[in-house]
């Protein structure tokens, strides 16, 4: 402190030498020390400095001169230094230029000069494409599946496919994912198979998650991926958990969540920014802003740049890429990792795609939104096809082993559903574990209800266990 007032002592000095009413000022000032110290207004700049002094107010900094040079004066806020302005100039509500969006492939799937050579081997490219397809064919026929009421529930990524398995790709086994639900792709590329996918689906006993989670809410604790939950957000603080716990730990290794644009309007978007920022997690952000948020287009869900912007914001760097270039994608996210993990930060990713099918099952999108802009997006951004066609460019693929995947993977979806579908359910005792050491009475009263609704109708739950009468 005295070494703060030896300089401003002087400045002082030289202040009430060269103005009455700021000697005036100063008497005032430090008859009532706990007064306000600073005004706004260029007019008021004289007493705002002398005040500061006045008031041996650590928090008010100035140079000598400040009369003269009170541009040049800070405050020492706790939070840095911030110059003083007589400029009376609000922040615009967004910046003059959108952000542009990041991307190496066109929409022909030629590679933008000067990135011809991304850093993308052919077997891993060709692994992607697989992926994809796997994804596409896997979406199509669960549909159907969900129409023949076969299975309760389901939902696609049609659009999106390069999305989850891009940046799958560009992360390492040990990176912990915390999913939305639009990006099984995740899953898939770590060794989920089919089969497991329909397991879940029809919430037979081969269900990691025993039966009682609704379609589509994948989880693998071997391949480090959390189980997805439906309440929309959840993941995001979590993340933040999960990469803290990989600092404190020293893991190469961070935490990868990913959620859709109608979700950064949850407060556990905003909470979980500010705690990665604060705690200096390494925790990738993966939006994928598809455009919509079930019927909500993204122009009634916020008025700023999406979401890019908001990383900077909470003090995250960030970045906006083409969700439907997968060479992109992977690029970004294999820095994005690299930075988070070399200097202990959290990344924003902002991806833009289009949500080219339902919300669900539980939605038709014809009766909000024009059937043409679906399918501008399903012909002339379809990501798929872009990566096939840099693939083919390649030398990579070809027009028969197009057709040998397709017709392999179709058999492939087909049987893990008949599998699937045949296989009992999960014994009904397990609907009730794994929450309380001692389950409470209302639940065993739940219990009670549900197997005598089973003894009525025992063949609407096909399990080895007998009921209890
Ligand atoms: C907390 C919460 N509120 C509302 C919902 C209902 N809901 C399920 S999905 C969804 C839309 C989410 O949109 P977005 O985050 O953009 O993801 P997208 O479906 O487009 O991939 C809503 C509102 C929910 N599951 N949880
Ligand atoms: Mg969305």
């Amino acid at each position: 402190m005295a070494l703060w007032l030896a300089p401003h002592r002087r400045a002082i000095a030289s202040l009430t030498k060269t103005s009455g009413r700021l000697s005036s000022y100063h008497h005032h000032a430090s008859s009532n020390p706990g007064q306000q110290c600073y005004h706004y207004g260029s007019s008021r700049h004289a007493h705002l400095t002398a005040s500061s002094q006045q008031c041996d107010h650590p928090r008010l900094l100035q140079h000598d001169h400040p009369i003269t040079n009170h541009q040049h004066a800070e405050l020492d806020f706790p939070g840095g230094r911030v110059r003083f302005t007589s400029e009376m100039q609000f922040l615009r509500q967004s910046p003059e230029k959108r952000i542009p969006c990041f991307r190496l492939l066109d929409d022909a799937g030629h590679p933008i000069p000067p990135h011809a050579f991304p850093q993308l081997s052919g077997d891993l490219a060709v692994k992607m494409y697989k992926d994809m397809v796997t994804i596409q064919v896997m979406d199509a026929t669960f549909f159907v599946a969900q129409r023949q009421g076969r299975i309760s529930f389901y939902l696609t990524s049609d659009g999106e496919e390069a999305i989850s398995v891009a940046s799958a790709a560009a992360l390492k086994p040990q990176d912990v994912v915390l999913p939305q639900y639009r990006e099984p792709g995740i899953l898939l590329w770590r060794g989920f198979t089919v089969q497991d996918f329909a397991n879940q689906c029809f919430g037979n006993k081969a269900d990691y998650g025993k039966g009682r989670q609704m379609p589509v809410h994948y989880g693998s604790k071997k391949l480090n991926c959390l189980t997805i939950s439906s309440p929309l957000g959840t993941q995001l603080p979590q993340a933040v958990g999960v990469a803290y716990s990989l600092k404190m730990e020293k893991k190469d290794a961070c935490a990868v969540t990913y959620f859709g644009d109608g979700t950064s309007s949850e407060g556990d978007f905003h909470a979980a920014l500010n705690f990665a920022a604060v705690t200096e997690a390494p925790v990738i952000f993966i939006c994928r802003n598809n455009g919509w948020a079930i019927s909500t287009p993204s122009n009634e869900q916020f008025r700023s740049d999406g979401i890019v912007v908001k990383g900077q914001g909470y003090g995250i760097r960030s970045i906006r890429v083409d969700g439907n270039d997968a060479v992109a994608i992977y690029e970004a996210v294999r820095e994005a990792r690299s930075m988070a993990i070399k200097e202990q930060m959290p990344i924003l990713i902002e991806v833009l795609s289009y949500r080219a099918g339902h919300h669900s099952t539980s939605d038709d999108s014809s009766k909000y939104r024009p059937s043409d802009e679906i399918e501008y997006w399903k012909m002339a951004r379809n990501p798929v096809k872009r990566f096939r066609n840099w693939i083919t460019g390649n030398g990579w693929w070809s027009d028969d082993q197009e057709a040998e995947l397709q017709s392999n993977i179709k058999i492939e979806i087909l049987q893990a559903i008949q599998v699937a579908e045949k296989m009992q359910k999960p014994p009904v005792a397990e609907l009730f574990t794994d929450v309380y050491d001692i389950a409470p009475s209302n639940l065993l009263e739940q219990e009670r209800s549900v197997r005598e609704a089973l003894s009525k109708y025992p063949q609407e739950y096909p399990t080895n266990e007998i009921p209890a009468s």
